[in-house]
């Protein structure tokens, strides 16, 4: 079993039960065993204009390779309705893998870890809740340490 962390996002339709529902699906799926998902927040978009999102993060262990969890992550974005646009547009869910193991993998498909999560304040903080000792295997730091050289401007926890 291999130990991963994913990243959501929604800010389209019922943000909140979207993400509530995508941690239950992840739960349920005979390769998953979810270890952890954090608080939900609300962050300022980054990109074009378009509503606030919510995110969260999650940690699972899997015995999925990259590539069948990449797969089992699309089709639940397309569960939700997913329809990509414009790059960074809105969307009903968005599920990122940022970390797998201590693995490094560039591929046309895929690239781990998440190659802007260490600059997305977005996805540090709720990661932080949940994975704050998992050292990046690129930086050598800790996802603490990443978190707190950002700003938590535009990202605030929803009282649950
Ligand atoms: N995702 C993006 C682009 N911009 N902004 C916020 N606040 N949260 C996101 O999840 C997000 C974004 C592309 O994946
Ligand atoms: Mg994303
Ligand atoms: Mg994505």
């Amino acid at each position: 079993m291999r130990q991963c962390a994913i990243a959501l996002g929604s800010n389209l339709g019922d943000s909140l039960n979207i993400l509530e529902t995508t941690i239950t699906l992840l739960s349920q799926h005979p390769s998953i065993e979810l270890i952890s998902h954090s608080s939900c927040y609300q962050t300022t978009p980054i990109g074009p204009p378009q509503p606030d999102y919510l995110n969260s993060c999650a940690t699972l262990k899997t015995s999925l390779t990259p590539e069948n969890l990449l797969q089992t992550l699309l089709a639940i974005e397309q569960k939700f309705g997913r329809v990509r646009r414009e790059k960074w547009g809105p969307r009903t869910l968005d599920l990122d893998l940022l970390l797998y193991d201590d693995l490094v993998l560039n591929t046309p498909s895929l690239e781990i870890p998440h190659p802007r999560m260490l600059e997305r304040a977005f996805v540090l903080f709720p990661l932080n809740e949940i994975a704050t000792g998992w050292v990046h295997p690129v930086s050598k730091k800790t996802i603490q340490e990443h978190r707190n050289r950002l700003n938590c401007e535009g990202v605030k926890k929803l009282i649950n």
